[in-house]
């Protein structure tokens, strides 16, 4: 482990980029994978055929909208927190029928991004003009701890997307419990977790033939390149997946397919690769009911619901306090 204390760093990204390229194994976080760019690639991802994620979690909010609608609703009036919602295509479809069935709601998208809210709130109006959307810019649990007693009435946090696949159950268990303490007793989470499945259909799903997955992983060292003034050559390194079905974890590398230097000028830093050195950039975990039930009871929340597809390749669940 080096010793990188006394080294002033301008941000989070330079002392995460210092301290994972100086360790060995070498590693970097699928974090920073996101950027304009990196945010467009993704979208490219989500297009993919190989990639079933969205069109899994599409059709389970399609197959189940008033299922899960009515269950969202209950009696009263409530309110609708999504954590990074995206493009909303997904939520819509709840949130059409909710209007169309006259249901008191507020709809609080969260996002980082003001531009991707504003994106969002542009088609809403278009397309759903009468809803009441409440866009909300922050990190998602300071915005949470903001809006635990939002309207004081009946709060439905929704996560799409498995996001929580990319962080180590550790981690995932630490932010289940951050949601889960600014949930009331009413309140209900619902989120989605990608199953366990043929390890070939998971592989593929990283693996496209097109290379997008390949230029999203590696947008990682052109963020590196442009924004700490480095000269790592994408050709020389190539995108790597491997999956273990035992413990259901999916991950990315990025491989040296020669011996090599880097230099990071704004980190005064030269990175030494092997041949065939690797280094590890995202986890995608997959996960059974017995993964969920387990890292939901680690953080004091209870799994009472769920809603799956035709070929169980993805789940929704709906957790309690
Ligand atoms: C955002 N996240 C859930 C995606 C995943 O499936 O792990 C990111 C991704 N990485 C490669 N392809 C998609």
């Amino acid at each position: 482990m080096e010793n990188n204390t006394k080294i002033k760093f301008a941000s989070a990204f330079e002392e995460d980029v210092y301290t994972g390229l100086t360790s060995y194994p070498k590693h970097l976080s699928s974090k920073y994978f996101y950027d304009k760019k990196g945010d467009k690639l993704f979208q490219d991802i989500m297009n993919l055929p190989e990639y079933y994620l969205t069109n899994c979690e599409y059709n389970i909010l399609a197959n189940n909208t008033k299922q899960i609608s009515d269950a969202f609703a209950g009696d009263d009036g409530f309110d609708l927190i999504e954590l990074g919602a995206g493009d909303g295509k997904k939520t819509k479809l709840v949130l059409r029928y909710l209007i169309d069935n006259k249901i008191d709601f507020d709809y609080l998208p969260v996002d980082i991004s003001q531009n991707a809210l504003d994106d969002l709130e542009g088609s809403l109006k278009e397309e759903l003009p009468s809803l009441s959307v409440k866009p909300q810019q922050g990190t998602y649990f300071k915005t949470l701890e903001r809006l635990s007693d939002y309207n004081s009435r009946k709060k439905v946090i929704l996560v799409l997307g498995s996001n929580i696949g990319n962080l180590l159950h550790e981690d995932a268990i630490d932010f289940l419990r951050q949601i889960q303490e600014a949930m009331s007793p009413d309140d209900m989470l619902f989120m989605g977790f990608d199953q366990k499945k043929n390890p070939q259909t998971i592989l593929d799903a990283y693996n496209d033939p097109t290379g997008v997955t390949e230029a999203f992983n590696k947008n990682v060292l052109e963020r590196i390149n442009t924004e700490m003034d480095a000269d790592f050559d994408l050709d020389s390194f190539f995108h790597w997946e491997t999956y273990n079905p035992e413990t259901g974890t999916a991950k990315s590398f990025l491989i040296s397919n020669k011996k090599q230097e880097v230099n990071i000028k704004n980190l005064d830093l030269t990175i030494h690769f092997e041949t065939w050195e690797s280094i590890h950039t995202e986890i995608s975990q997959k996960y059974d009911d017995m993964i969920v039930e387990w890292l939901a009871s680690q953080a004091d929340l209870k799994v009472t619901d769920s809603f799956t597809d035709e070929k169980n390749f993805y789940k929704n669940y709906i957790f309690r306090k």
